[in-house]
């Protein structure tokens, strides 16, 4: 038999077996452990590591492709760069990563075999995944205790309401986590609520400064909402780090490591 020679598929099962598959998941993504929002190097690591500890964790992304910003370095230039020890980890994931001889703390990235791994990585975790799924709003019982959130498909919203209406759907979970850089949309969701202080964005660039803030503060912001990533700097007005991966990846860790305590006092 030809090694290279297609089986003969047929059209209608191609079909009926995507639409089943999908809502066969689907049915189980309604309610999960950790909801994480944002498929950056932050939400995914984040993920990873909730799902390899065994919760039921869901990570949702607005766009196509899952990566955020990790899929180029800074400019346009092909290469990222990552302080020590994010390197380990990266590492630990099968990522080459080229310490700089003159630089000490610092190392080289290919920013799309980075992204690849970490994508890998948290599908091999367990984590399940829904793409083009925009979070827009919160689930909040009794006076703002947050059960979850609210999405709609990217596509349908970027048509706009006057072309496609299309109302909105709830997906629950104990705890949700921030991890939508720049926009930290689910702490801004909490301010538009009245629950929480504006977002001031993030501060000038200071790498140095920056990068130990983002782990330091990666933290429960509201009772069962964890920040990561760019976004704690949005949510703290502290400085930005340009194209310094390194404290995404630690503070992914860190959020998990934090929202796992949180669950297993439960
Ligand atoms: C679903 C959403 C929504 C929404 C946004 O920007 P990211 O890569 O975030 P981090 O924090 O993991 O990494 C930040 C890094 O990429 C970066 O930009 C750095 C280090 N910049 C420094 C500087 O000085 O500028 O990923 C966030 C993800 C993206 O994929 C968005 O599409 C997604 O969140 N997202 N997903 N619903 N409402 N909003």
């Amino acid at each position: 038999m030809d090694p290279l020679k297609p089986a003969p598929l047929r059209e209608r099962d191609i079909t009926r077996h995507i639409a089943r598959e999908f809502y066969k998941e689907f049915d189980q993504l309604i309610e999960s452990d950790v909801i994480v929002v944002g498929g950056g190097p932050s939400g995914l690591i984040c993920t990873r590591d909730l799902a390899s500890m065994g919760f039921r964790t869901l990570l949702l992304e607005q766009g196509l492709a899952l990566g955020g910003g990790f899929w180029s370095g800074g400019y346009l230039m092909n290469k990222a760069t990552l302080c020590e020890p994010a390197n380990e980890i990266l590492e630990s994931l099968g990522v080459p990563c080229k310490p700089i001889k003159e630089c000490s703390g610092m190392t080289m990235v290919d920013p799309p075999h980075a992204t690849a791994r970490l994508i890998a990585a948290a599908y091999e975790s367990g984590a399940k995944v829904l793409n083009l799924t925009k979070v827009l709003d919160l689930i909040l019982h009794d006076e703002g205790v947050l059960e979850g959130v609210v999405v709609n498909n990217t596509t349908a919203e970027m048509a706009g309401h006057d072309i496609i209406h299309v109302d909105p759907i709830a997906l629950e979970s104990k705890v949700v986590v921030d991890a939508t850089g720049h926009d930290a949309v689910v702490v801004n969701l909490l301010h538009r609520r009245n629950l929480f202080q504006k977002v001031p964005g993030n501060g000038a660039m200071w790498v140095a400064r920056s990068e130990a803030m983002v782990v330091e503060n990666t933290r429960e912001v509201y009772p069962n909402c964890f920040v990561t990533g760019l976004a704690v700097a949005a949510v703290d007005g502290s400085p930005r780090m340009g194209p310094a991966f390194g404290s995404m990846i630690l503070s992914g860790r860190r959020a998990a490591e934090l929202v796992r305590k949180k669950l297993k006092r439960e």
